[in-house]
């Protein structure tokens, strides 16, 4: 498998993750029900669901500016991969936003607010937004990469690059949704 095809993979992935009715296309709709199924199943407080709210509409419109180019208001997997291959994620801007997105998660799954995720926080969240357990367990497993049994905000952070750059099957982030594909 190729580097190309690694990110391509993790890229697919994170779309079947965000693609909550399974029909190929993200929509405004699509991150609006991660919010609103977030929200729901931990009770956020209106602290964290504002800053998920905001952050999750950050995060589509910057996909869609970048992905959507026949502009019918809906993303398809080729139109992602084609905007991530094009270059918009080596713009700045690109990871400021991933980084709010990641912020307001890690804010969100961190219920105790003690500064790190335990792994009965992250299957909270990821059970929330419908991530199926097994890949829970083995993201946490790969993002705790000091192995104290937590995740902390530097871990999830330099996961969620991996997840959007990295070209190493063996990199943590790349098991955020799951076994690599090469693995
Ligand atoms: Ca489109
Ligand atoms: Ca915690
Ligand atoms: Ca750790």
């Amino acid at each position: 498998m190729s580097d190309d095809d690694l990110i391509d993979a993790n890229l697919a992935a994170q779309f079947a993750i965000h693609d909550t009715t399974g029909d190929g296309l993200l929509t405004a709709a699509d991150f609006q029900r991660h919010v609103d199924w977030a929200t729901t199943a931990l009770s956020l407080d209106e602290r964290r669901s504002q800053a998920l709210q905001d952050a999750y509409t950050a995060w589509w419109h910057q996909i869609r500016a970048g992905a959507d180019t026949d502009a019918d208001g809906a993303v398809t997997l080729p139109e992602y991969i084609a905007s991530i291959r094009s270059g918009v994620n080596d713009r700045p801007e690109y990871f400021s936003v991933v980084d709010q997105v990641c912020r307001a998660i890690f804010q969100s799954v961190d219920t105790d607010d003690d500064g790190s995720i335990s792994a009965a926080e992250f299957a909270r969240y990821w059970t929330a937004v419908k991530i199926d357990p097994d890949t829970t367990r083995t993201a946490f497993d790969h993002l705790d990469t000091d192995g104290d049994g937590t995740v902390s905000w530097a871990e999830f952070l330099a996961g969620v690059h991996d997840f959007f750059t990295s070209t190493d099957p063996d990199a943590p982030g790349t098991w955020l949704a799951g076994r690599p594909p090469s693995v």
